[in-house]
């Protein structure tokens, strides 16, 4: 099968930069098919021997193998500067990607106007806000939908691109009154920006088709994650795309049959960034030593992500919607100094378990979770590489997942490094 594809299956920050990094070893191309620069996928490697950190938001993390070609798919939303700014750090790193980097001409454009717009739209749901990125990921796919909204080709055109430029604006003013906002001057800027993307851009449905026909091996590095999803997640705290595996195929242009190995990838507990529902939560010493040893801080926002014991309900939904052929559990290393860990198995309502996630929050926050608890096994992993050697009361840890979904976890994370992995046969 040509592609393989790569999935967050809780609420994001799974690890999922570092697994693809890993991948993209064996991989031609390694595309994006959803999201924008929301997402943050850090990748830790060693360049000339020195430890080197890379932070991707919009580029695929596939790009640190000198060796692949990273493709910006249809489905993506695109802040050009932030394109631009992103490369250019990365350049700084040392790692050229000259000739190697390509987007979708039919790329939704996010705007500065969006960015503003997402900060006015959070402080208007007040105390019920959504915690977005403020990177304009909901107003640029809410103009998508509903057909009003730029794509890269547009760019291309400059007086259908002014045209509808300014209306978008207008339409932002009526509605949320006048902000501070130089329409004539982003139109110019604008103008600059077109003549240097012109030449990453491509039609991506050609280029992909072409590329898997004459055997090229793609790797689709998924944004966000299931519970974010904005059919499946909890709505309306999620984003605005769709990160489940259906955005792979329309996100890319790839029909069902190509969409090949789909991996997801497990923190070995729970975290979440931004408001909405977490029932495994954990609002005392345990969470903050979650967040404090694994080091839980948003990529994009720097905000502190709120921790919690690792939830069985939310990976059966997740796979029942992905079904996952591999899993890759990750920080697994974070639970060393941990006595006993508790594992949710089950939600209930007046002693009934539900038999999936309820889709309605006020169901939700009724809910009792039943957990199971396992002995910590109270000492370090983090230089283990054969699975044999881990100790009994972890690999306990991981059969109890690999039992209860039935899936196979094929890797497991036991720290930030490419080489801190784990494979399992
Ligand atoms: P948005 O900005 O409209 O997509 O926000 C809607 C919700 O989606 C969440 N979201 C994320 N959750 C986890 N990680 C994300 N990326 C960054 C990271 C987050 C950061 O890798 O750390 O730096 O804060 C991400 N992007 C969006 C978001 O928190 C909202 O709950
Ligand atoms: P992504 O959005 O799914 O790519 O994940 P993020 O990059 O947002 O967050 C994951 C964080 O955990 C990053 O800082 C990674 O370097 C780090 N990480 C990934 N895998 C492991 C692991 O197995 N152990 C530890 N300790 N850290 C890890
Ligand atoms: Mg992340």
């Amino acid at each position: 099968m040509a592609t393989t594809v790569v999935l967050g299956s809780q609420w994001g920050d799974e690890g999922k930069g570092k697994l693809v990094d890993i991948l993209a070893a064996d991989a031609d191309i390694c595309t994006r098919c959803a999201g924008g620069n929301n997402a943050g996928h850090t990748i830790v490697v060693p360049i000339d021997g020195v430890r080197t950190t890379f932070a991707f938001h919009l580029l695929p993390s596939g790009l640190v193998n000198p060796k692949c070609t990273g493709l910006i798919g249809n489905g993506v939303v695109v802040h050009v500067p932030s394109f631009f700014d992103e490369l250019d750090a990365l350049e700084a790193q040392g790692l050229d990607c000259t000739g190697r980097l390509f987007i979708s001409d039919r790329a939704h454009l996010v705007f500065d106007f969006h960015q503003i717009v997402d900060g006015l739209k959070e402080v208007e749901l007040g105390g019920s806000s959504i915690g977005t990125t403020k990177k304009g990921i909901g107003p640029a796919y809410s103009g998508k939908a509903s057909r009003s909204g730029l794509r890269v080709h547009h760019l291309f055109d400059p007086v259908v691109f002014a045209d509808k430029f300014r209306k978008l604006v207008e339409g932002r003013f009526k509605r949320y009154g006048h902000f501070e906002y130089d329409t004539e001057g982003e139109i110019k800027r604008y103008q600059a920006l077109a003549a240097r993307l012109k030449p990453y851009v491509i039609d991506s449905v050609v280029y992909l088709h072409q590329a898997i026909a004459s055997g090229k091996r793609v790797l689709v590095e998924g944004a966000n994650a299931a519970m974010l999803d904005l059919d499946f997640g909890t709505y309306p705290y999620v984003t605005s795309s769709a990160t489940t595996v259906g955005g792979v195929c329309t996100g890319l242009g790839l029909p069902p049959r190509l969409v090949g190995h789909t991996i997801g990838v497990v923190k070995a507990y729970t975290t979440r960034v931004g408001g909405g529902p977490f029932p495994t939560e954990q609002l005392n010493p345990i969470g903050e030593q979650l967040q404090s040893v694994g080091r839980e801080f948003g990529v994009t926002t720097g905000r502190t992500r709120r921790c919690g014991w690792l939830d069985l309900v939310v990976l059966r939904h997740s796979h029942m919607i992905n079904g996952y052929d591999a899993l890759n559990l990750t920080k697994l290393d974070v639970l060393d100094g941990l006595e006993e860990i508790q594992i949710a198995v089950a939600y209930k309502i007046d002693g009934t378990p539900l038999t999936g996630f309820p889709a309605d929050l006020g169901v939700l926050a009724k809910v009792e979770v039943e957990y199971v608890t396992l002995p910590g096994w109270k000492t370090s992993i983090e230089d283990t590489r054969n699975y044999e050697e881990l100790p009994e009361k972890c690999r306990t840890y991981v059969e109890f997942i690999e039992d209860f979904l039935k899936v196979p976890i094929t890797w497991i994370g036991v720290g930030p490094g490419r080489d801190a992995m784990v494979t399992k046969k």
